[in-house]
């Protein structure tokens, strides 16, 4: 459907610019298409100041003139718009954005401004064709015997190049992540054959170069041990690595992805044609973990044949599939440089499109790979600029807390009062190897049994009783208070009416002291809600109001 659209709005441009290009030249005003998602906005329309020229109903579609380039770039980020087009005859008759480019959301992510910049891609294939007007390749290797250059025989890896990271410039495609560094790893021949040895060899060299990310358009029906011990080395040094999950559906031999896309450290991802279909050649399985466009798409090539530099073929398989999910890996890296490889790929799984059967499946794994859809805050699970943001980039600023490990703050979560006293362990710089243990519900071995220790000694945090902290119950907003206030030697200065908090109970001096030294908040209406468990945003704003 998108690429119909496509097509229909080039056309329209075709048509219509004779009369209307030359008219409005040197206009600070922009002259742009508006593609809707579901029907044309006309009150947006109006919001936005625009002069509305044509309506193209069939395809929900205007072309108008806004009144300058910013309201061009909010109006690009609004929900209801599918996407906004240069009316310009450079744009439209040049270079095209594939299908799947759209189906990945990569133009929103990229009018978001995450185009990959300061990530470092290895292609471990067939070398990338570093002549193509279209690619920009930053170094790379051959592990090819009797081949010492790292360019492309073949057109497959300057193919998956394209789809990563195709120019975004006047001609041809564009790439998912087109300011992402790539390097050619060659270890495919001009037959598209390798050697696992190569193979292996060309991950080697992917460690060394502290890549980022690893894509692998390439498979292999063995469980080679030395591949799923170098896969398994580069996960655990922080790369992230994507692999075809294989093209031999139709053969009926496996029942699962193949190698090395099939190892626990490698992100299989299978292919879906425009309709989000299952392609016919797409391996799936257990394995299978997203899928991405993979037929009929339009990326860079080589052809050895010729000596032409700016060559393009339509192609399809995993191999396109593939290096669609490794470059929309490298828009959420760019996004959110602070997480894991771990963290990222739980954080693009969650992200995805669920296809097929409701939740995960072996056809389509999580789903149809997206790209980010609004300006990234710190967590992926976070807003921006709303009453947490601040507080919590604080105290992250300053160590004492860490997102968690599916990438996720989850501020509306409650924290455990093992995890409240780490919390008050980092922001005061307490022993965390301190073995005096005191309680026996909390482990020797626990990652709070230290901050535990030495708040006890110090006089901050009681038992529940003399032996047990119950280091996993959540922690309620008046213990916290308590803590607070033997932490940093609070004192009340005044006395504040919260309605739930009678002075007979044992909190109230703690909540009373902690108040009036600003280090906590009450609600709206007049309450404290002292047994509450606390939230994890709430803890942060308390936090961050202590710590210097
Ligand atoms: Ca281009
Ligand atoms: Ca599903």
């Amino acid at each position: 459907m998108k690429k119909l659209s496509f097509l229909a709005i080039s056309a329209v441009l075709f048509s219509g610019l004779a009369s209307t290009a030359a008219a409005e030249t040197d206009n600070a005003s922009e002259r742009v298409i508006i593609s809707f998602k579901e029907e044309i906005d006309y009150e947006l329309l109006e919001e936005m100041g625009a002069e509305i020229h044509e309506e193209f109903d069939a395809i929900s579609a205007v072309s108008v003139t806004l009144p300058d380039e910013a309201t061009v770039q909010s109006a690009s980020i609004d929900s209801s718009i599918e996407y906004i087009e240069e009316n310009s005859v450079v744009r439209a008759a040049a270079q095209a954005s594939t299908w799947g480019y759209r189906s990945v959301k990569a133009n929103t992510a990229s009018s978001l401004g995450y185009t990959g910049k300061g990530v470092k891609i290895a292609i471990i294939d067939s070398g990338i064709n570093s002549k193509h007007p279209d690619l920009k390749v930053a170094g790379g290797v051959s592990k090819i015997a009797n081949s010492s250059a790292y360019t492309d025989g073949l057109g497959h890896g300057t193919h998956v190049a394209g789809v990563i990271g195709a120019q975004n410039n006047s001609i041809g495609t564009v790439g998912v992540a087109p300011d992402a560094q790539l390097y050619s790893v060659k270890v495919l021949s001009t037959k598209g054959l390798g050697t696992l040895e190569g193979v292996v060899a060309g991950i080697q060299w992917a460690i060394d170069q502290k890549v980022d990310i690893i894509n692998m358009s390439l498979t292999t029906v063995t469980n080679d041990q030395t591949l799923r011990d170098i896969t398994k080395k580069a996960y655990d040094a922080g790369i992230l690595i994507v692999a075809a999950s294989g093209n031999e559906r139709e053969s009926g031999l496996y029942s699962d992805v193949l190698y090395p896309a099939r190892f626990p450290s490698v992100i299989a991802v299978g292919s879906v044609s425009q309709l989000n279909r299952l392609s016919y050649f797409s391996n799936y399985g257990p394995s299978q973990e997203l899928v991405a466009p993979g037929e009929n798409i339009l990326s860079s090539f080589v052809d050895g044949t010729t000596t032409s530099q700016n060559d393009y073929a339509i192609s399809e398989g995993t191999s396109v599939a593939s290096p669609f999910a490794a470059g929309t890996f490298a828009q959420y890296m760019e996004a959110y440089p602070h997480l894991s490889n771990k963290q990222l790929r739980e954080t693009v799984k969650r992200a995805a499109t669920d296809l097929g059967p409701k939740g995960r499946d072996n056809q389509f794994g999580n789903g149809l790979v997206q790209s980010l859809e609004t300006k990234a805050a710190l967590f992926p699970d976070l807003k921006n600029d709303v009453w947490y943001s601040e507080p919590i980039q604080k105290i992250f600023d300053r160590n004492i807390i860490t997102g968690l490990s599916d990438g996720t703050y989850r501020p509306n979560a409650t924290i455990t009062r093992a995890e409240a006293v780490t919390m008050l362990g980092r922001a005061l710089n307490l022993d965390k190897s301190n073995t005096k243990h005191r309680f026996s519900d909390v482990s020797k071995d626990s990652f709070a049994a230290g901050y535990i220790n030495s708040a006890f000694e110090l006089g901050y945090i009681k038992g529940v009783t003399a032996t047990k902290f119950r280091p996993n119950d959540p922690i309620k907003r008046g213990d916290m208070a308590m803590i607070l206030q033997a932490a940093y030697g609070l004192t009340s200065t005044q006395q504040t009416a919260f309605t739930d908090v009678p002075e007979s109970m044992y909190y109230y001096d703690a909540i009373q002291a902690a108040f009036s030294s600003n280090a906590v908040t009450g609600y709206k209406d007049n309450t404290f809600r002292p047994k509450n468990p606390i939230t994890r945003a709430e803890n942060a704003q308390f936090m961050s109001n202590l710590v210097k």
